[in-house]
């Protein structure tokens, strides 16, 4: 059975874990705790030379990391992932635009709100705000013209971005400013087999 190294509160493995449950894929799941460095350990760090969830570990003991090389590896050959190369190639560019444009913007802000931290990070969190909104910026103009990031339909690039754009309000980001993501966000939410970040999927097995 698969294995999956997340923790709660996390984004990144929250994709996981939707397109785990979308896939029907049983799984066990180990769930770290980040703020007392359980990502930090030597046994951690032979699963992922980044130090970081989520991991993916396969039966045979071989492990896959960062969130979107996880989506990619799960959704080859599925509805969720376009097989002609052009269309691929967008996916993997939108995550790459998750990952430089979004992500530590989103999440970084986000976390600081939720450990209590904003008013000591406050000049942080404006940088963070700057450069994310520019981001959103981007995601918004293509939404407003397109239901799906790639082509006609849901795909693992809707999946990657989703997550910490949902999440985003919790960064105290004014997502009323984005009428759009809004619409494209509710669509991802009514895909079949999505969950919320606190829900357990029925194939989470441990
Ligand atoms: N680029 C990575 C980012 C992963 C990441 O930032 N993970 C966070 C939780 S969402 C983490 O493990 N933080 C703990 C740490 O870096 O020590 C991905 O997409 O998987």
């Amino acid at each position: 059975m698969l294995t999956l190294y997340d923790s709660r509160y996390s984004g990144n493995s929250w994709k996981i874990r939707i397109l785990l449950n979308q896939l029907k894929i049983p799984f066990e799941r180990r769930t770290l705790d980040l703020e007392s460095g359980e990502t930090k350990t030597d046994a951690f760090y032979a699963l992922n030379r980044f130090s970081r969830v989520p991991v993916l570990e396969l039966e045979d003991g071989r492990t896959v990391v960062e969130s979107a090389a996880i989506l990619l590896y799960l959704s080859e050959g599925t509805e969720y992932l376009h097989s002609d190369p052009y269309l691929r190639s967008q996916v993997i560019g939108w995550m790459m635009f998750e990952q430089g444009d979004l992500q530590r913007f989103l999440a970084m802000a986000r976390v600081y709100h939720i450990r209590g931290l904003a008013d000591k990070m406050s000049q942080q969190i404006e940088r963070l705000h700057t450069d994310g909104y520019l981001g959103l910026e981007k995601l918004e103009r293509w939404v407003e013209n397109h239901d799906w990031l790639v082509g006609d339909r849901y795909t693992v690039a809707d999946l990657s971005v989703f997550t910490y754009v949902s999440l985003a309000h919790q960064g105290k980001y004014e997502m009323d400013r984005f009428p759009s993501i809004a619409s494209w966000l509710d669509r991802v939410k009514a895909q079949p087999g999505w969950i919320d970040i606190f829900d357990q999927s029925p194939y989470q097995l441990v």
